[in-house]
């Protein structure tokens, strides 16, 4: 970074912020491309917009505790971070895991704000969740946690204030017992969680939209270059919900997916993922990834997830989690020949590996953009919950592939128009805050 407030903000918000090393590098990655946006608009700085786009509106930290099925009282931390309300309100997905901090949280907030933005849609930016860990707990266990989790969240948010939805771990499961807990607390029938159930105003294609809408912005940055995923080779990693539907929408476009993982580790099927029986083992039985070796004659499985990037493809999906693509994995996947990378998940790539995909001449699609398809959704899902009505899967998914088609188009010729033609990452980065960052200016200082 050679702007120098840039680069003394981000030593500030080190200082401030010392043990938040996600949250600290998805700023860094953001401000580094905003240098020409600084050059062309100085008043960014002047005004104090980039002092304030670091710092989140509001934090919210809560206890969350419930009682386990041997009636033993157990303890979790919730979290909602209200990044920034200028364009909209909060909107961003829950993650119930483990490993679930701050700086994850932040991290996740601040990268949703420019997301967010890109779809075209007024949301804001805001994520929340827990360090609660669903895996092996009884669907009894998850409901007592989740209405404690919603009994202090609910005071916070609101359908015209802060619209939670799903992430790692929150699924259709959660959010049904979140939102029967709000709707309990409030007295109130209405838009306040996205992801829900078809039967309580859910949309239609919400369930598929971040994996199908990652492979709409894929194909339309493949085409521009001359590639396509017919006959592709694909190798994608996680076998949630967004690996699921990429791998469905992918193999819709002609490819061959080869490859999915869990956390323990991942699955080669050199004739093409079964995808019906991923789905029974993922999303019905709540199995790993393991079992589906077991079942599927001339599948191979392996322990530790991360060496799913060893294996050749020509484009690669990570839809698992952040950090999951190391240089090392980049040097792998460029070595194999793999000619594009494509983000599900959220900063997947470490900085190191952008640098390798950079060197290589891979094409590369930035979370921010690629994955923006589900919180789009979920935006639509909004639309028709105020409306009191319900459009069609195709209708829905028809503005999906517009809004991921624009999307592509508008990080595209935001990279070209500040001098970086080719550069999704940063035109996204751009287009995405321009929005956010003249509304922020239109405001004063608030
Ligand atoms: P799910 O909980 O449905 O699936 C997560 C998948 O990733 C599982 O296969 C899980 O394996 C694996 N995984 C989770 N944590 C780790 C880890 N630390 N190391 C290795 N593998 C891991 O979540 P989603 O599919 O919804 O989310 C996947 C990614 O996509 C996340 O980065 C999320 O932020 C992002 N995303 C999600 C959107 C959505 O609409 N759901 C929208 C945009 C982005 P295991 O089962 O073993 O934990
Ligand atoms: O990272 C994300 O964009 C999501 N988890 C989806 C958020 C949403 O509000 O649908």
């Amino acid at each position: 970074m050679k702007n120098e407030y840039l680069q003394d903000l981000m030593l500030r918000l080190a200082a401030r912020n010392p043990a938040q090393p996600e949250f600290l590098q998805a700023v860094h990655e953001v401000l580094e491309s905003l240098e020409p946006v600084m050059e062309a608009r100085p008043e960014f700085i002047r005004e104090g917009v980039m002092d304030c786009l670091v710092e989140p509106e509001r934090s919210i930290r809560f206890r969350v505790p419930w009682v386990d099925d041997t009636g033993r009282v157990q303890v979790n931390r919730g979290f909602r971070v209200q990044f920034n309300s200028a364009i909209g309100p909060y909107k961003g997905g829950l993650r119930f895991h483990p490993s679930v901090n701050e700086s994850i949280i932040k991290f996740l907030g601040f990268e949703q704000i420019f997301k967010n933005s890109l779809t075209g849609l007024p949301i804001g930016g805001g994520k929340g969740g827990s360090d609660f860990d669903p895996k092996g707990k009884s669907d009894a266990e998850v409901m007592r946690f989740c209405q404690s989790f919603m009994s202090e969240l609910f005071k916070h948010i609101g359908p015209d204030t802060d619209v939670p939805a799903g992430d790692i771990g929150v699924g259709g499961r959660e959010i049904g017992y979140l939102f029967g807990q709000y709707k309990r607390l409030c007295n109130e029938f209405c838009g306040v969680l996205t992801g829900k159930g078809l039967s309580y105003g859910g949309s239609l294609a919400r369930k598929e939209a971040t994996g199908y809408g990652l492979c709409y912005f894929t194909d339309n940055m493949l085409r521009a270059n001359d590639r396509s995923f017919d006959g592709a080779k694909v190798v994608i990693s996680g076998s949630g919900n967004v690996a699921i539907y990429a791998c469905e929408k992918a193999a819709q476009l002609g490819a061959k997916v080869v490859a999915m993982s869990d956390s323990t580790g991942y699955v080669y099927d050199p004739a093409g993922i079964d995808l019906d029986l991923v789905k029974r083992l993922k999303e019905v039985e709540r199995r790993r990834i393991r079992d589906y070796a077991a079942q599927r004659p001339g599948a191979q499985y392996h322990e530790g997830c991360r060496d799913i990037w060893s294996i050749p493809c020509d484009i690669a999906l990570p839809c698992a989690t952040q950090n999951e693509i190391s240089e090392e994995s980049a040097k792998l996947l460029a070595s194999n020949g793999c000619f594009a990378v494509a983000e599900g998940a959220n900063m997947p790539s470490t900085p190191e590996a952008i640098a390798v995909y950079r060197a290589a001449g891979m094409l590369f699609a930035p979370a921010k953009a690629a994955n923006a398809g589900g919180v789009a959704t979920s935006a639509l899902e909004m639309s028709q919950n105020s409306m009191r009505y319900s459009w069609s899967f195709e209708e829905v998914d028809n503005r999906l592939r517009h809004i991921m088609t624009d999307l592509y188009h508008n990080a595209a010729g935001a990279a070209e128009a500040y001098g970086m033609p080719g550069d999704l990452a940063a035109g996204a980065n751009i287009a995405g805050f321009l929005k956010v960052g003249d509304a922020m200016l239109a405001y004063g200082v608030v």
